[in-house]
């Protein structure tokens, strides 16, 4: 392919620029269908408009920049993408990156004149994060099919509102239909989150699987009483059941062995007062493991857990689940492709395993799709120290642009 680079000023300045968006009290919180959300969608249109890209949105909020002759009898597009919307208090790299290189990509095909066989799709999905609203990848989940477009617009999120009311407010309620385009391949860039490549020293990773995921709700119902005068035998405190979950989850993802990771990220005491026994404990568990069977053995021992629980403290509990995604395995001649492209041009290369979840693992139930990471410094992320230097970055968008080359003259 004639050599054509990428304009790496442009993307390190279009990171930090969108990097600025969300951010208030030196805290970045771009939520999804938040106005800080709003701030860096109008950011990102303005510059697929400025590239002259072909400005779609779809109706769960979905943006895309079209380059290139799509038509029904027309050879399916190339789709690169991932989300921009973030968690609380964020780093700035966790899904812009993705998003802003695979605009530098077919940005600079464009500006060189290239005309590849297949259309190019630049692709920012709704709620990837899934902090406001669950699930977590849900734009790109609909985009695939897995969840009607209809049950998302009508999901409730943790502040009380309704998601399709919030997308008409910013603005981003699109016309398209979910799933208007269908994608040849799909290809994600993005940091690895995780401590893998830079304890390694390895600069670019081949992602070839992504672990499964089982989020639930859990509310514990115990009986406030006076913290002083209740003797401890007749208290029913569903804050020290709450804290016997919390440590059960964390100590079976620890055990000699174990592929699993486990958290609890969100927590709430009713009536959550210093002198009073909490009446009410009402918190998420997030449960994760490549091997869909270990995950699945890891929420039957917390349902029994909780169950032995319940009798032992005389509290009552119930849960609510809220995604569970099995593991995903992507596109072997995609892997294959950017472990060749990566050595081509002579960086370190490793294939991996994807620990955070990605608007891939929806696209891999449309489409052959696999994913590109470089290194997260310290392995850091949700999280504003969030760091990749940036020659790891130009070096990730680099092996896209080639990866999308070929793809992209695919017959
Ligand atoms: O939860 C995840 O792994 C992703 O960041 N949504
Ligand atoms: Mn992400
Ligand atoms: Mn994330």
């Amino acid at each position: 392919m004639k050599h054509i680079s990428i304009n790496e000023e442009r993307l390190l300045e279009r990171l930090q620029e969108l990097g600025r968006t969300g951010c208030e009290d030196g805290k970045r919180s771009r939520v999804a269908l938040s106005d800080a959300d709003k701030q860096g969608r109008d950011v990102v249109t303005q510059w697929m408009n400025d590239a002259g890209l072909d400005v779609r949105v779809d109706r769960i909020g979905n943006l895309f920049g079209l380059y290139g002759e799509l038509s029904p009898e027309g050879p399916d597009p190339v789709f690169i993408g991932s989300h921009i919307d973030s968690v609380i208090d964020a780093g700035m790299y966790d899904g812009c990156y993705g998003v802003l290189s695979a605009l530098e990509v077919v940005q600079t095909l464009k500006e060189a004149g290239c005309a590849p066989k297949r259309p190019l799709v630049v692709a920012a999905f709704t709620n990837e994060e899934g902090v406001r609203y669950a699930p977590d990848m849900m734009g790109s989940l609909v985009y695939a099919g897995g969840f009607g477009i209809d049950e998302a617009l009508a999901v409730i999120g943790t502040d009380g509102s309704v998601l399709g009311e919030e997308l008409e407010r910013i603005g981003y309620a699109g016309p398209e239909e979910p799933g208007f385009l269908k994608p040849h391949a799909y290809v994600e860039l993005h940091v690895e989150q995780g401590p893998v490549l830079d304890a390694e020293g390895i600069q670019i990773g081949a992602v070839e699987n992504l672990q499964g995921i089982s989020w639930q709700r859990v509310t514990i119902g115990g009986v406030a009483n006076h913290a002083g005068t209740t003797p401890m035998r007749m208290r029913k405190d569903a804050g020290r059941a709450a804290a016997e979950v919390i440590r059960f989850v964390g100590d079976r993802a620890d055990a000699p062995g174990s592929t699993s990771v486990a958290t609890v990220g969100c927590i709430e005491f009713e009536p959550n007062a210093i002198n009073v026994i909490p009446s009410r404990a009402v918190f998420t568990v997030d449960l994760r493991n490549p091997d869909d069977a270990k995950m699945y053995a890891d929420e039957e021992a917390l349902a029994g857990f909780l169950e032995e629980l319940s009798r032992e403290r005389g509290v009552t509990i119930s849960t609510e689940r809220l995604v569970r995604f099995e593991p995903v395995a992507f596109d072997q001649g995609i892997v294959a492709k950017i472990e060749a492209i990566a050595k081509e041009h002579g960086l370190s290369v490793r294939r991996m395993t994807s620990g955070a979840g990605h608007d891939a693992q929806m696209m891999a139930r449309i489409c052959p799709t696999a994913m590109i990471f470089v290194p997260s410094k310290d392995g850091i992320s949700h999280n504003p120290a969030e760091f990749t230097p940036a020659p790891d970055l130009i070096a990730g968008a680099r092996v896209l642009l080639d990866l999308i080359h070929q793809l992209a003259d695919e017959e």
